[in-house]
């Protein structure tokens, strides 16, 4: 029996590779025992499996455990609501590569990824990429967010793949790392990696450009070795990011300056709605905590409710 790391995942076979590097197309033979029935995906990229070697001479094993995950990241299946899908499974941190022109990510999306890398305690960083095309009023907007959100403790970097500007920063922050990167179809994701990983050749939207119909170029999250050490997922765009698992009054405890600010509330079940003595509310009053951060806030919080009926 081996021990191997997932690199790429499709459903039906997987990308395995042992401590020495050595690849394998694998299977799951028979019914696999899982803990959590509810996942679309019972192996994930990232995943360290045990295998059996079928055929030395095809390269083809048999995966028969999976090992305990240190963390993952999930999501809403977008096909099937009720039902989740693991992105990635033990990473260090994630990289949100998001746009302000095309595509333009919304502070909505965002936010959702924040709460998702807060729950499962993953660090978050944000690139804004594609800044060649950047206006006064896309640079003011990102000068914007990069205020509120490094106040908040998570760090924004501008990038332009296509100007060679700041990829060297982001790089600095991969380092002996496993980096989940996600972000909207044509943000850059896969340009971006091409850029760290000289030779990976890496399919890429179109030289044409955006084309503003959310065509994927990436269909399966596969995982690539950085040759100055660490590794980088690269996962197929999403449109939305559907939280799962998440209690209405818990919320708040992801958004890191309104967790600090939690105690100060009159109740402890407050949901900074309505409530008197509500400190969250008293933040935004006296401008301590963004009001869109809080819009963003409200608006999560009225689709769990929707969720629970
Ligand atoms: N102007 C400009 N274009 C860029 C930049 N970075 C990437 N692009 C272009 O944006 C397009 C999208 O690139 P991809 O790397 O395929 O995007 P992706 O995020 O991997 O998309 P999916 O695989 O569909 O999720 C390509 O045509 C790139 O050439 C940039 O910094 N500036
Ligand atoms: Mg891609
Ligand atoms: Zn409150």
């Amino acid at each position: 029996m081996a021990q191997g790391i997932v690199y790429k995942s499709t459903g039906s076979w997987y990308l395995v590779k042992d401590a020495s590097g050595k690849a394998y197309n694998a299977r799951i033979k028979g019914i696999f025992k899982l803990d959590d029935i509810t996942s679309t995906n019972p192996i994930a990229v990232g995943d360290i499996v045990n295998f059996e070697v079928e055929d030395t001479q095809e390269q083809s094993a048999i995966i028969t455990g999976i090992h305990e995950r240190r963390n993952y990241i999930n999501r809403q299946s977008p096909r099937a609501k009720h039902q989740h899908h693991i992105i990635a499974a033990n990473i260090d941190q994630s990289l949100l590569i998001a746009t302000l022109k095309e595509p333009r990510t919304s502070q909505g999306f965002i936010d959702r990824f924040l709460v998702a890398c807060e729950m499962f305690h993953v660090p978050a960083i944000l690139v804004f990429n594609k800044y060649d095309l950047y206006k006064t009023k896309e640079q003011q907007q990102f000068e914007e967010w990069k205020e509120i959100y490094e106040a908040i403790g998570y760090l924004v970097l501008p990038m332009s793949l296509k100007d060679n500007r700041g990829i060297e920063e982001v790089k600095e922050h991969l380092k002996d790392k496993t980096t989940l990167i996600s972000g909207h179809s044509g943000v850059g994701k896969s340009s971006f990696i091409n850029a760290v990983i000289k030779g990976a050749n890496i399919r890429t939207q179109d030289v044409s450009g955006w084309s503003g119909k959310g065509l994927h170029t990436t269909t399966f999250a596969e995982m690539y070795d950085l040759p100055f050490g660490g590794k980088i997922i690269d996962t197929p765009g999403m449109r939305e990011f559907g939280l799962v698992h998440i209690e209405r009054p818990e919320l708040s405890g992801y958004f890191p300056e309104m967790r600090e600010r939690l105690k100060d509330c009159q109740f402890n079940n407050c949901l900074h709605i309505n409530e008197p003595g509500c400190a969250i509310k008293e933040g935004v009053v006296n401008g301590e905590i963004s009001e869109d951060r809080y819009v963003s806030y409200y608006n999560i919080l009225e689709s769990i409710k929707e969720h629970s009926w």
